[in-house]
């Protein structure tokens, strides 16, 4: 082995991430990775610092969705790492992939107890693919070559590993690991076949898209499949980039609120293509739509972990290669003279425009969110990202945005408020030629409100259209559907997020009316700020198609 110079732990650690072709760290800087710290000082590698931890393992988070690489976040022990969970089962449940550094009280005091000493395999045990800690700092090239592996092969996922600070202020002579390549698969030898003569026999089949693992290719590689095969294809919960919405096969998304027409669709469906997804509890529609462990409906299901193939449901033919390598391989299947269901495609897709027209969406008050969302539909550039955490306001830009390009879209399928601000703040970081979007309800922005200081800090000029019921309104729902009348710790008192805006440097706009929004917009746009266009909506618009006042009156006369 050539000599190598002798260098410091933390600064043997940057290296690697520079090696692994890192280019963004986020993080909150704590005294348990000083050393860490300082090698980042030299280092070609952006740094954000941000206000919270959960703040900046969502925005790493938003990286890895958006790139593929894992999102880097460093956060201190204790209370960081305790901050930090939040994004780490973000990227669990999405299956993104992301490193989370956490430094580490020093070795010898271990099992005492000491200053914010926390188990880390203990802690992040059910949430990360694999937690190690770095005992050796011989041996951080190693261990860092592997997390990048770890985290983007098979099902990608979150890593952990937690730095003791002893080990990162000590030096040793070693070699950088090369950069990692992402382990890639390819289906079976004659399962490409077996799936033509599945479509071949079917009546009604659909396609179901989701998970992690596509890219822009990919994704035009299956939209010209659809096309050659008229095949009817949804997106699951939350995962509407993964196929064009303008295509004459895009009949819409398997999620919260789904089309009616869609849910029978699926459930009377021959066949299902499930790509990438897992039909897990959402987009199964409380695992209704798929019988378990043996769907009534012939399934073949595609995922890269095969851990996942027969988790849940029994499949005819189990795939087990990432989203991309299939598509890819989807260009050698002949497809039907015509096929059988080409006319069903049809009728779905027509039922799918009426469902996401929101021009007929009429809501009490002088604010109409069908409006709201019609004037971004026009307005918005094809390539937007548009960004959102959970809460009914999401419905919103879930039902009615038509996303056509692929990396054009952060919504967490975990449901986890808070997340669209950060998602954006990372975004805009790592994309900083695209619009960037955040939707966020009055609730879901003050999770993690305080990092529209970080979108200011690094002149991020984001748009956040803030929906303000005055209250956690997806709760309320839920309460008016099982309680009727008996409000809860549900209502809110909110700032004006307006001036809240301008109060970190930003701009802001309060927007009351539907006439007000657009030129509301583009004096946002104009302002090159990071924006909050704070819109008041009535209280009553729970959603597009009800109020609380009905939700609230069925539940009673139910009752009598
Ligand atoms: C971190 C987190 N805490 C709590 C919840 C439960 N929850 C789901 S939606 C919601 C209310 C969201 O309120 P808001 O952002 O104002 O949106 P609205 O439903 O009013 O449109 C709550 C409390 C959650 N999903 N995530
Ligand atoms: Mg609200």
């Amino acid at each position: 082995m050539s000599q190598q110079k002798s260098r410091l732990g933390g600064h043997i650690l940057v290296d690697q991430l520079v090696a692994q072709g890192v280019k963004h760290v986020f993080c909150v800087p704590g005294e348990s990775y000083l050393a860490v710290l300082d090698g980042l000082h030299d280092a070609n590698i952006e740094v954000t610092v941000c206000r919270q931890e959960g703040g900046a393992a969502m925005m790493a988070d938003a990286h890895g969705k958006l790139t593929g690489e894992p999102g880097i976040c460093m956060v201190t022990r204790g209370p960081g790492a305790s901050n930090a969970l939040a994004g780490v089962h973000i990227a669990k449940q999405d299956s993104t992939p992301l490193i989370l550094f956490v430094g580490q009280i020093e070795r010898g005091m271990r099992e005492r107890e000491a200053f914010q000493e926390m188990d880390y395999r203990a802690v992040f045990g059910t949430q990360a693919k694999w937690v190690t800690e770095i005992d050796q700092v011989e041996r951080i090239p190693e261990l860092i070559s592997r997390a990048f592996h770890v985290a983007t092969s098979g099902r990608p996922g979150p890593v952990v590993i937690a730095l003791p600070e002893d080990m990162l202020v000590e030096s040793a002579e070693v070699a950088d690991a090369p950069r990692y390549e992402v382990i890639e698969s390819a289906p079976a030898a004659g399962q490409m076949a077996e799936l033509q003569k599945l479509l071949a026999e079917a009546r009604n089949p659909v396609a179901i898209l989701g998970g992690s693992r596509w890219n822009a290719q990919a994704v035009a590689q299956f939209a010209d499949f659809a096309q050659r095969h008229a095949l009817p294809t949804a997106v699951s919960f939350r995962r509407q980039m993964l196929f064009p919405a303008d295509h004459p096969c895009y009949i819409g998304d398997v999620g919260l609120g789904i089309n009616p027409a869609l849910a029978k669709r699926v459930a009377d469906a021959d066949l299902i293509l499930l790509v990438g997804g897992r039909m897990s509890e959402n987009p199964s529609q409380s695992y209704t739509l798929l019988d378990i462990p043996v769907p009534r409906q012939k399934l073949v299901h595609v995922h890269p972990d095969s851990a996942e193939l027969g988790r849940v449901y029994r499949p005819t033919l189990a795939v087990n290669t990432s989203p991309a390598a299939f598509a890819q391989a989807l260009s050698d299947l002949k497809a039907p003279a015509r096929p059988a269901w080409a006319d069903d495609t049809r009728a779905m897709r027509e039922s799918y425009l009426k469902w996401s027209d929101p021009a007929s969406i009429t809501t009490p008050g002088r604010l109409q969110m069908g409006q709201v969302m019609a004037y971004l539909e026009s307005h918005l550039p094809a390539d937007a990202i548009m960004t959102n955490g959970a809460g009914n306001y999401a419905t919103w830009l879930h039902r009615f945005h038509r996303h056509t390009r692929y990396g054009t879209q952060l919504a967490p399928t975990s449901g986890s408020m808070g997340y669209g601000l950060p998602a954006a703040v990372g975004a805009k970081r790592v994309r900083p030629d695209k619009t960037v979007v955040c939707f966020a309800g009055d609730g879901c922005f003050l999770m993690h409100g305080q990092e529209f200081a970080t979108a200011v800090q690094y002149d991020l000029p984001i748009i956040v259209v803030l929906v303000d019921n005055g209250m956690y309104g997806t709760i309320r729902m839920h309460q008016e559907r099982h309680y009727p009348g008996r409000i809860s710790a549900t209502a809110l008192k909110n700032p004006d997020f307006a001036d809240y805006a301008r109060a970190f440097g930003g701009h802001g706009e309060r927007v009351e009316t539907t006439e007000e929004f657009g030129p509301a917009f583009e004096r946002a746009l104009a302002s090159g700020k990071p924006a909050i266009l704070h819109c008041l909506i009535d209280p009553e618009t729970i959603s597009p198609s009800t109020t609380l006042q009905k939700i609230r009156e069925a539940a009673l006369k139910a009752r009598q």
